[in-house]
């Protein structure tokens, strides 16, 4: 299913006249100016602006294309209670950037930021980690705070790097631990800088949305005033070799032995921070691995091959599947977010009903995207027993598809497709619902998933 053409054109003039990705997008006046000029002379003069606007133009947000790093960077990490992993987790994450050429991007950051509890000594471990790969690796001192230590400095660090923001020069904030720090950071930065900035994260618990701990704080504090949110997969499905809780056993250290075993004392130091940690464990680094490449699958081997045989591995360009989830979509209507720790939804949130209709809207506004593609869209919604709901998809206004019922039956979480939709970047994705009363209208992702492979290798060329 294809948006209207004629819509599409009129999109593209639009972004032509637009000043750039970071610009304000009247989403739903683009579809109306499409029904409304769907003269000869407007497609005319569309057409010419799509074949005068340079492809650059709409380029993709490619963080870093290899050698260049658009943009700065910005890291929150705990580490100083919940669990140690962070220990040897930022040391990686440092050693990443460092190895990737772009240490001189990084301009902030925190750590030991869970504010609810700490445990001095884990501090005191979980300076020693990132204070010393900073040293090894030759970072600015400057650059590091200690939340437990001079918070105010940290918030302040956090509301300078978002204030420097501009569409040229987004930021890249990686979220390693809850969001309270990040929070209060973002809380007092400038509003209309914060479209700059895109906020990354892997796991429920650096969203905060924790079992054990009160957060006055989770992402939704910060995403409905702009900040982009982009989550990845979890990466302690493939960074992780032992699990949280215990110590690691020897066979579970054997895989990072190359760090033991390098020539490199830069590395050996990384192994050594991994076993104090006691935890086989780097998974929050696989952030950092994703920024530099926008692949989502950090894994044991990939980072051996960057931090010690040195190759800077080729970003991929444009990602093949990009998942939003809906949790982490911009506006929710007459929606909230549900956690209820299901783990058969995809990051165990979601957003259900808090009235009888409702929708969800958000911009597609993410790093390692192509600029324009066509996609079969998943759409992930809750099919309840003897309640029937209804879904449609749009995009920038325009409906997708026929809207399609749950069935009714009982079957939990069933994914529909939609084939074919033509997504820019920009565009704004929507899924609205209609249900009887009763029903939740649970929804949990949206997932592009690329049609075009020669698309791909296109922009994998910019
Ligand atoms: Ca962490
Ligand atoms: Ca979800």
């Amino acid at each position: 299913m294809r948006a209207g053409t004629v819509a599409l054109l009129a999109s593209w003039a639009c972004r032509a006249g637009s000043q750039g990705r970071g610009g304000t997008r009247p989403y739903h006046v683009q579809g109306r100016i499409a029904r409304k000029k769907a003269g000869g002379a407007f497609i005319r003069s569309a057409l010419l602006l799509l074949a005068l606007a340079s492809v650059s133009s709409f380029a993709a947000p490619v963080p870093f294309d290899g050698k260049t790093f658009k943009g700065r960077i910005a890291c929150s990490a705990d580490g100083n209670h919940n669990d140690e992993d962070d220990w040897a987790a930022s040391p990686v994450a440092l050693a990443i950037f460092a190895q990737c050429g772009v240490k001189d991007r990084l301009v902030h950051f925190d750590y030991n930021c869970i504010l609810p509890q700490t445990d001095l000594e884990w501090e005191k471990i979980h300076a020693a980690s990132v204070l010393g790969a900073a040293e090894r690796y030759g970072y600015a001192s400057s650059i590091f705070h200690d939340c437990r230590k001079d918070l105010d400095g940290a918030i302040n660090s956090i509301a300078k790097a978002i204030n420097e923001s501009s569409a040229e020069n987004p930021l890249y904030f990686i979220v390693a631990g809850p969001m309270e720090v990040p929070f209060l950071g973002i809380q007092k930065s400038e509003g209309e800088k914060r479209k700059f900035v895109y906020c990354i994260s892997h796991s429920r618990w650096n969203d905060g949305f924790a079992q054990k701990y009160t957060f006055t704080h989770t992402k939704r504090s910060v995403i409905p005033s702009g900040i982009k949110w982009v989550q990845i997969r979890d990466q302690n499905q493939l960074l992780s070799t032992s699990p949280y809780g215990r110590p690691a056993r020897p066979e579970e250290w054997r895989p990072w032995h190359w760090m033991r075993d390098s020539d490199d004392r830069k590395v050996r130091f990384l192994w050594e921070r991994m076993l104090v940690s006691t935890r086989a464990d780097c998974s929050d680094a696989g952030m950092a691995y994703f920024l530099m490449t926008g692949d989502e699958a950090a894994e044991n081997s990939k980072l051996r091959r960057l931090l010690e045989e040195k190759i800077v591995p080729t970003p991929i360009g444009a990602r093949k599947h990009v998942r939003l989830e809906t949790e982490n979509f911009l506006t929710l209507e007459g929606y909230a977010v549900e956690d209820r720790n299901d783990r058969q939804a995809s990051h165990r949130l979601g957003v259900k009903l808090a009235e009888k209709t409702g929708r969800i809207r958000t911009p597609f506004d993410q790093p390692y995207a192509a600029a324009t593609g066509n996609y079969d869209v998943d759409v992930r919604y809750f099919d309840e027993k003897a309640v029937r709901s209804q879904f449609a998809l749009s995009i920038n206004g325009v409906r997708q598809s026929a809207a399609w019922n749950a069935p009714g039956t009982g079957q939990g979480w069933t994914t529909k497709t939609i084939p074919d939709v033509r997504v820019n970047l920009g565009d704004e994705i929507m899924v609205e619902v209609q249900t009887e009363a009763g029903a939740t209208g649970r929804l949990d992702y949206v997932e592009l998933k690329s049609r075009e492979a020669s698309s791909q290798s296109a922009d994998r060329k910019k």
